[in-house]
């Protein structure tokens, strides 16, 4: 397993969508792998696939509570099949925006479908954090950020400053 660079705002990568996933092999395993520790290293609770440049339909999570054993959950062609009407407001972070932490409204609850690292058909019903973490990941599948549920104004300012961060990062070093 190796860590991988997680690309962030304004990487117009982040507002692809997706490609489904034809089979589960090595490849994609190792893949895994390198997601989940990539994850845990930021540190985070989730990544989708594009956030590491590969747009591919796969998400990690990790929604257990910091003192309980590690959760690790690998979905290939995640999909939501039923919401909550119930909603919660959120507190989320995307480490494809560091750093930056806005309040989300969600439903609670939800069920989904996936295959698993194995191939295997699953689907989980999810509540709390990790029904918060799935609908955010799954909308990375789909090009969706958190800052996308914000006010234009909100979402225009990070934009701006994530626009301005990256012009500084590309500029050639200064003289002394
Ligand atoms: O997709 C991502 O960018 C990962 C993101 C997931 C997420 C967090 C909160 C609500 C919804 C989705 C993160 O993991 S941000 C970092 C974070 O929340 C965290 C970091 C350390 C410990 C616990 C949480
Ligand atoms: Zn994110």
């Amino acid at each position: 397993m190796a860590p991988r660079s997680i690309i962030t705002l304004p990487d117009p990568k982040l507002r692809l969508v997706s490609a489904p996933l034809e089979r589960v092999d090595d490849g994609l395993r190792k893949l895994m792998g390198d997601m989940l520790e990539t994850m845990y290293e930021a540190p985070g609770v989730g990544l989708a696939a594009i956030q590491i440049g590969e747009p591919i339909r796969l998400i990690v999570v990790d929604a257990a509570p910091p003192e309980e054993p590690k959760n690790p959950l690998c979905l290939v062609n995640p999909e939501i099949l039923w919401s909550s009407d119930e909603r919660r407001v959120y507190e989320e972070g995307c480490l494809s925006i560091p750093e930056y932490y806005e309040e989300v409204e969600r439903p609670i609850s939800v069920r989904a479908r996936y295959i698993d690292r194995e191939g295997a058909a699953q689907e989980i019903l999810a509540e709390g954090l990790l029904a918060t973490v799935l609908q955010h990941e799954i909308d990375h599948l789909n090009g969706i950020l958190f800052i996308d549920y914000l006010s234009k104004l909100k979402r225009d300012r990070v934009a701006k400053k994530f626009a301005k961060i990256a012009r500084h990062a590309a500029e050639p070093a200064g003289r002394i």
